[in-house]
């Protein structure tokens, strides 16, 4: 069906689940379009002023109009309590553990998505905003504590491994921004002075999405999707969706290019 729907091509776990949502919403919403413009319809022939000359004051006697709108709440029912629900409570309450999880903090600001990870101790380093340098240090990682030695930030550029969980910390450094991967099917807003949780399941490597699509130059794209000022339009960051193994291999170079920049 999101071929059918023009959905972007979906590269997580539980993207079926939220594609066959906005799947039953457009049939729901195609039967009540064609219910309504029927009813619609009906009533500008029955009720057309040369067949009607004389307003009718008493109305509708029969109960069939209040079956129908019945009928239309307990399907708008079943929408909410059968899918939008549980498919919302499996994304907020069902984190998977952050010990069998990558957990990446990402934080937004105008206009640039700073990517950190907190490297082989699985502990972020402090950071302090005193410290914070636009250029040299934009989160502001405290390099004295123990913690951040292993610690790798980017800008704008995520790498993931495929088939693992990946938790993402959101934060803001000055207003709302969202982060919305749309293969991933996540959109989730960053919040100055909150650390929000998203969680999703990439499946497909950037490689792969590639050939399937035969792009060579195709790239997941982190599309800011708040309005948060004059540069929104480019506050675009990438991500690599890559092997286990290559994922490592990346982290280990980073880390060697960031104890010397000069290499
Ligand atoms: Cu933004």
């Amino acid at each position: 069906m999101s071929e059918w729907l023009g959905l972007p091509a979906l590269a997580a776990s539980h993207g079926g689940q939220i594609d066959s949502l906005i799947g039953w919403i457009h049939v729901f919403m195609a039967i009540l379009f064609v219910g309504w413009g029927g009813f619609f319809t009906y009533c500008l022939i029955r009720f057309r002023r040369s067949r009607q000359p004389v307003a009718n004051y008493a109305g509708v006697r029969s109960h069939r109009s209040t079956w129908l709108e019945i009928g239309v709440a307990v399907v708008e029912a079943v929408l909410l309590f059968g899918f939008a629900i549980p498919l919302w409570a499996a994304r907020v309450d069902r984190m998977p553990p952050e010990s069998e999880a990558l957990v990446v903090q990402v934080t937004g600001e105008q206009f640039a998505w700073n990517i950190h990870y907190a490297g082989a101790d699985r502990v972020f380093g402090r950071t302090d905003i005193t410290l914070i340098d636009l250029q040299s240090n934009p989160l502001g990682l405290d390099q004295s504590d123990p913690a951040a030695k292993d610690d790798v930030t980017t800008l704008n550029q995520m790498y993931l491994p495929v088939n693992r969980p990946v938790i993402v910390k959101l934060r803001s450094k000055d207003v709302i921004h969202s982060f919305g991967v749309p293969e991933f099917r996540v959109k989730q807003d960053a919040i100055p002075g909150f650390t929000i949780p998203i969680w999703f399941v990439p499946t497909v490597t950037t490689a792969e999405m590639r050939t399937r699509k035969g792009n060579p130059e195709f790239q997941y794209e982190i599309a800011c999707a708040q309005l948060c000022g004059l540069g929104h339009a480019r506050m675009r960051g990438f991500v690599t969706v890559q092997s286990a193994e290559d994922f490592e291999k990346w982290m280990e170079q980073k880390l060697l290019e960031q104890a010397d920049p000069f290499q």
